[in-house]
């Protein structure tokens, strides 16, 4: 009785998604849902015309293919607003029906192109500005002061995971941030302003509400520092028990006792993950730390085949296998003709059947294999609401989009999976195996929460007025200091201008999507791994941080159902259809990373390792 209950209630909701059963309308509805099903191709075919001219400014930056970009993003802007003042006609506030009603309210959304003809142009001239200056920085190496070529992916990036040399490292640090900050500065005054200018126009109090405004949620911004809140103290004993390692290897002189951590010796040039640092501070050095770098490189592992594997892992678990198109157009590597181009990794839908692509300079690595999961995430999202109406064509929230990937990623990087696919050999595991393994992830998932809250808590202060231009550098590292801990390896002022210096703040990416992505990933993979047997609370035979889900299309099948509703129901449903919970929660990551949390308060206890940070002095 329950199970066709349950599989009515999913033929209703699928009925519904699509398009609201005529019948139940009245008659002005009616003319509405006719108009909409009738723009619904236009709105697909401006959204690919858009998106095929910003891939090939982003795939080969020219001035030419900047300017096409930007007339054709102008143009297309245009037709949006005629599109929306048809819509606009209907008194959509006042439907009766949920689901049309939903369908105006965010086809209504204008965003940018609310804003006049000359403005919209001068904002897209400031953005493809940050963009362009940050794609294409370039850095001299330490001791070769006329090699100048270095880019940021690989060569940077390579440098600050590797190298052990402190001087280098802060020196490589200090270049790129001179180099992809301060010189946007004007841009990203304009930016800011033209911003604001839209977000007013659209009747929100500033861009920070609007983006706030996608979440779905009056209470969301409350719900995300209730949940930073929840992890602290977990996240303090990380970070003290690394400052305390770290002080081992670099000396009093780079690492202070009870200071904030310096940002270059964490292995990202933005401090955001430590996991490539994870050798030199696990907790039991004499046991395995998985890292099957070697071994992909060993076994000749390229990165067609990576994304092959990405792939391989989504069918097996009853996931749409990638169409002929994606392998046709996506850029799977850095092009080696010399071309400028965004290197950051991006997943794009065109808004046409099966034109999904990948851009991403892939480097043979166990970080970047993570990377092509996230990405093929982002494409299995696009594939399974293709058959919704343009306006449900996203997801559930911004942070679902980023999720999907990493789910996958969590259980590719077990040592179960690795050693099915042959990258580890002669793992044994013991707890104290378990426990470098458990570290090593949170060097990633852990560690970046902060990091990812003070990305949008700077833009929001910015966009309300919280913080003054003359504020604006030392305010982003105060940011830094006060919730991750972290500080610049040399003094800064307000002559730097070092928030650009981060992909998403040049590029104009919300980074809320992160954090929740990275609270509610624990969630859909404990979800998964119950849902495929993996994981059985209370056994030890099947621990959560050891679940692979690979092979289980019963956890594959309810992901799918989640899913497949895109943006046609408000987030809580959409989660609840895959995990039975309707709010994003901390609970689960916590569950997964109990043994760490124990031992952390146990080792740092004994080896009486302060806790928490005094205040940076490293800017102003
Ligand atoms: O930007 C990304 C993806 C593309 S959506 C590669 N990520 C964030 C970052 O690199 O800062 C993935 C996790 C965090
Ligand atoms: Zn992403």
């Amino acid at each position: 009785m329950k199970l066709s209950l349950c599989f009515v209630c999913i033929c209703i909701m699928q009925l519904t998604n699509g398009a609201p059963a005529e019948s139940s309308l009245n008659d002005e509805e009616k003319e509405a849902l006719q108009l909409i099903n009738d723009l619904n191709e236009e709105m697909n075919s401006l959204s690919n015309r858009n998106y095929v001219a910003e891939w090939a400014f982003a795939s080969n930056i020219t001035d030419e293919n900047e300017k096409h970009k930007n007339e054709v993003q102008a143009e297309t802007a245009k037709q949006t607003r005629e599109l929306v003042k048809k819509l606009q006609k209907f008194n959509w506030r006042e439907f009766k029906n949920e689901d049309l009603k939903r369908q105006y309210k965010l086809s209504t959304k204008l965003g940018y192109a609310i804003l006049d003809d000359d403005d919209f142009k001068d904002l897209l001239e400031n953005l493809s500005k940050m963009e362009t200056n940050y794609a294409k920085v370039k850095i001299c190496a330490h001791l070769n002061r006329t090699k100048c070529d270095l880019s940021l992916e690989p060569h940077i990036q390579t440098i600050i995971v590797r190298s052990r040399d402190p001087e280098e490292l802060k020196y490589t640090w200090t270049q790129w941030y001179d180099a992809a900050g301060k010189p946007v500065r004007k841009n990203f005054e304009k930016y800011i302003e033209l911003k604001t200018k839209a977000a007013k126009l659209s009747n929100y109090t500033s861009g920070a509400e609007e983006w706030l405004d996608e979440y779905e949620d009056e209470t969301f911004e409350k719900q995300v520092e209730d949940v930073l809140t929840d992890l602290k103290p977990f996240y303090e004993q990380l970070h003290g028990y690394v400052r305390w390692r770290l002080r081992q290897k670099y000396g009093d002189l780079h690492v202070s006792e009870k200071g904030p951590i310096p940002i270059h010796l964490l292995g990202n040039i933005w401090g955001q993950t430590w996991g490539e640092i994870a050798n030199l501070v696990a907790p039991f050095p004499n046991k395995p730390m998985v890292n099957v770098n070697a071994e992909m490189k060993a076994q000749g592992i390229t990165p067609l085949k990576m994304f092959q594997m990405g792939d391989e892992f989504f069918q097996s678990i009853n996931m749409t296998k990638l169409p002929k198109s994606f392998w046709e157009n996506s850029i799977l590597e850095k092009p080696k003709d010399g071309r400028e181009l965004v290197c950051h990794a991006s997943a794009w839908d065109f808004y046409s059947q099966d034109d999904v692509r990948i851009k991403q300079c892939t480097e043979v690595t166990q970080e970047q294999l993570s990377v092509v999961h996230h990405e093929l995430g982002h494409i299995q999202y696009f594939l399974q609401y293709q058959h919704l109406p343009h306006v449900y064509r996203s997801g559930a929230n911004p942070g679902f989009h980023e999720a999907v990937g990493d789910v996958l990623a969590l259980s590719v990087s077990t040592p179960k999976h690795l050693e099915k696919i042959g990258l580890l050999k002669d793992y044994k595991p013991d707890e104290e195996a378990r426990i470098n393994q458990l570290f090593l992830t949170a060097l990633d998932k852990v560690a970046f929460l902060p990091f990812a809250y003070t990305m949008d808590k700077y833009r929001w202060q910015i966009l309300r007025g919280e913080l003054k231009p003359e504020e604006w550098n030392c305010g982003f590292w105060k940011l830094r200091d006060q919730y991750s801990g972290l500080e610049p390896p040399v003094k800064r002022t307000e002559d730097d201008f070092d928030a650009p210096a981060k992909y998403h703040i040049s590029a104009d990416v919300e980074y809320l999507r992160y954090f929740v992505s990275f609270i509610i990933q624990f969630q859909f993979y404990k979800a998964a791994c119950v849902k495929s047997g993996q994981y059985e609370p209370g056994n030890p035979e099947l621990p959560l941080d050891n679940c692979d889900f690979y092979g289980s299309p019963e956890a594959g099948n309810a992901f799918k159902e989640m899913l497949s509703l895109g943006a046609s129901k408000p987030w809580p449903d959409a989660m609840e259809v895959f995990t039975g919970e309707r709010k994003m929660s901390g609970a689960a990551l916590r569950e997964y990373f109990e043994p760490l949390m124990n031992w952390l308060k146990a080792e740092n206890e004994k080896n009486k390792v302060h806790i928490g940070w005094e205040k940076s002095d490293k800017c102003g």
